[in-house]
């Protein structure tokens, strides 16, 4: 048996090629012959240029129809897929460059210079383009080849996928996701939600991270039916597509987003049957009110990039504002106290899970992998939850510092060493602040060396924004001349969070 996962997903395509695969905002449809012949042709330009199983394939590319077709070909390939998000900065990409060492990168072509002479110099074999509207070299030079192109046979445990995940060091490391991992927690989702042949995905959500990646699109193509491609999420388009949709899946800013709009109505919403979110704590709040406004109980799930997804509130039973449900079926799940000794119902402890959706480990990072590995396999989320007497598992908070910023993780360490090298910083702390749509926001507060000199709020927000992603941008900058710290000399981020939290106002109502 073949475990490539392009082989699952060709196996359920549907027998009618000529059957819609996905339909663009501006009402082109792409068919399920085209994903097959665009991505067999992609995978043999790619193979051309020597691109073997195993090799790294690293793209940083617009959303579209062809990125899709182009991670079909990775999977055709065996290679592993390396998508990265598209705010990347340049002095993100050197890291991940040196560290997953591709073959070959997929770049916008407004950077391919900039990218290509970074790749360049780290080894990569071969730049190639795609922009937002499917041209590019990889189109281009790809076009005239055998669309007919042999899947890889692999094995279930290698590595279908590289996915960067920041580490509290503040180095992001690259989780490894194997064809097995993806298949197996793909198949449980696709039954534990219901997918059937009348359904029709809402697709909102950016291709560069595991939601929209595997959770969004790998459902519908083992369903082989069709989804609504947004090439981002727009309030507006959401609203005019919902009609024809019957599922959608956000993180919680696209719903507070939607509640903000008073076309969210139960018309809108009629062939709707089910929404689900997740990335980023929902806010019982908005789950209140969107059953309320549309009559639809969103279904929150729990995932990370180092498991794909690991619970869900049910599709029929009671879904619980404030859980993400039990384990998913073939998972297991268990709060764990100091020395990971399992606690007792209901007690607050590390998350920890095991299960057939549990990464390979962090790529050359054995050590880190250990780390977080018990002795009988469980894996140490770094989530500090709790688990009713029903299996609800709810989640309470964060282990580390992360913030999780309109469902991206953001680690303060990142951020706060761009900080910390500017002239006339002597330190800084970067903390989340409680925020009506991102849930929360980015926040940085520093100590200069002199009280009045150093670099002004607005020089730290260029500073950062020039080189970290701009959702890892501070809203804002509060100077203290001193930064509070616990009798081991830690900096109490919760005594800046609560002094702050007065401070930072929330942004203007969104429309
Ligand atoms: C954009 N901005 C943000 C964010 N996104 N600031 C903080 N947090 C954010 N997430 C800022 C930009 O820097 C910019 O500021 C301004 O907002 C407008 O940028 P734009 O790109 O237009 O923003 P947007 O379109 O409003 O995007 C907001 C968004 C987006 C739709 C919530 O962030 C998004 O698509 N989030 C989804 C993330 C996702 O897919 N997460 C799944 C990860 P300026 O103008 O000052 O530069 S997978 C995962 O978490 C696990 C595995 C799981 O369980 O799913």
């Amino acid at each position: 048996m073949n475990h490539n996962l392009f082989a699952l997903f060709q196996s359920r395509f549907p027998s009618d090629r000529s059957k819609p695969f996905i339909e663009t905002a501006g009402g082109r449809t792409y068919t399920y012959a085209e994903a097959e012949q665009a991505s067999g042709r992609f995978a043999g330009l790619l193979g051309k240029l020597g691109v073997q199983p195993g090799d790294r394939l690293a793209v940083q590319v617009e959303k579209s129809p062809e990125a899709v077709f182009l991670h079909l070909a990775s999977l055709r390939l065996g290679a592993v897929y390396l998508p990265l998000n598209t705010a990347y900065r340049a002095a993100e990409m050197k890291h991940f460059l040196s560290d997953a060492e591709p073959k070959v990168l997929v770049c916008r072509p407004e950077d391919e210079a900039e990218r290509g002479a970074l790749a360049h110099d780290r080894g990569v074999a071969r730049v190639l383009s795609l922009d937002g509207e499917g041209h590019g070299s990889l189109v281009e030079d790809s076009a005239g080849l055998d669309a007919d192109y042999p899947t890889a046979e692999t094995g279930p445990d290698e590595i279908a996928a590289l996915l960067y995940t920041s580490g509290t060091t503040g180095k992001p490391k690259g989780a490894m996701l194997s064809h097995h991992n993806l298949s197996s927690n793909l198949l449980t989702l696709h039954r534990a939600w219901g997918w059937n042949s009348a359904d029709v995905l809402l697709h909102a959500l950016p291709l560069f991270h595991t939601h929209g990646l595997f959770v969004a699109l790998g459902c519908v193509l083992l369903n082989g039916t069709s989804m609504l491609f947004l090439p981002k999420f727009d309030v507006g388009q959401t609203l005019r597509l919902l009609p024809r949709a019957t599922v959608f899946m956000g993180v919680p800013t696209h719903y507070v987003r939607l509640l903000a709009h008073s076309g969210l109505n139960r018309d809108a919403c009629r062939t709707m049957r089910l929404f689900v979110s997740g990335s980023a704590p929902l806010l019982e709040e908005t789950f209140r009110a969107f059953t309320q406004r549309t009559g639809h109980t969103i279904l929150e799930r729990c995932g990370m990039t180092e498991t794909c997804m690991n619970m869900s509130n049910p599709l029929d039973g009671e879904r619980i504002a404030g859980t993400v449900g039990p384990p998913l079926p073939g998972i297991e799940a268990r709060i764990t106290g100091t020395e990971g000794k399992a606690l007792a119902v209901g007690d607050t402890g590390m998350l920890e899970v095991r299960g057939p959706n549990v990464f390979k480990g962090y790529w050359r990072q054995a050590e880190k992998t250990a780390a977080e590995f018990r002795d009988d396999g469980f894996f140490i989320t770094g989530d500090l939850a709790r688990i009713d007497e029903r299996g609800y598992v709810s989640i309470v908070g964060r282990a580390g510092d992360m913030i999780i910023s309109g469902g991206y993780n953001v680690y303060p360490k990142e951020v706060e060493a761009v900080i910390d090298a500017l002239e006339g910083v002597a330190e800084s702390a970067v903390v989340g602040l409680a925020h009506s749509d991102f849930g929360e926001a980015v926040v940085a507060v520093v100590r200069r060396q002199e009280e009045s000199g150093g670099p002004s709020e607005g020089e730290i927000i260029a500073a950062v924004k020039r080189d970290l992603a701009n959702y890892k941008v501070p809203k804002r900058v509060f100077f203290t001349g001193e930064l509070p710290r616990n009798s081991m000399g830690k900096v109490q981020k919760n005594v800046l969070r609560e002094s702050f939290a007065k401070t930072f106002s929330t942004p203007p109502e969104i429309q």
